[in-house]
């Protein structure tokens, strides 16, 4: 069992608080900006994204919810609040919804 102390220590992720310097360090934030276009290349005005990742080998999720958070125009879609909280390997996944159709793009990436 912890002491007191220990589970002060970690628990605690203030600014100063060693967790904290931790989890800041490997915390990147990011943001996406995404084009979404029929496969005929119009580009796709009315789409709903959603975003979520894991890390297969440890079994978590992402500690964020990212969303789109703008609509850019003609196809583009600002994609934010996406953040890794450590290196290795992640599986994102952008499910794509618009006009009835369904898709979903995945992208597996190493962080270093
Ligand atoms: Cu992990």
């Amino acid at each position: 069992m912890l002491s007191s102390e220990d589970n002060d220590r970690l628990t605690r992720v203030g600014p100063g608080t060693p967790m904290g310097e931790l989890m800041r360090r490997y915390w990147i934030p990011a943001g996406f900006a995404h084009h979404v276009a029929t496969p005929d290349g119009q580009p796709v005005t009315d789409a709903v994204i959603t975003v979520d990742g894991d890390m297969p080998q440890h079994g978590h999720g992402l500690p964020t919810r990212p969303q789109v958070t703008k609509h850019l125009g003609n196809g583009d879609y600002l994609v934010e609040g996406l953040k890794f909280q450590m290196g290795g390997w992640w599986v994102v996944d952008f499910t794509i919804d618009a006009n009835g159709k369904h898709d979903t793009v995945r992208f597996n990436m190493i962080l270093k």
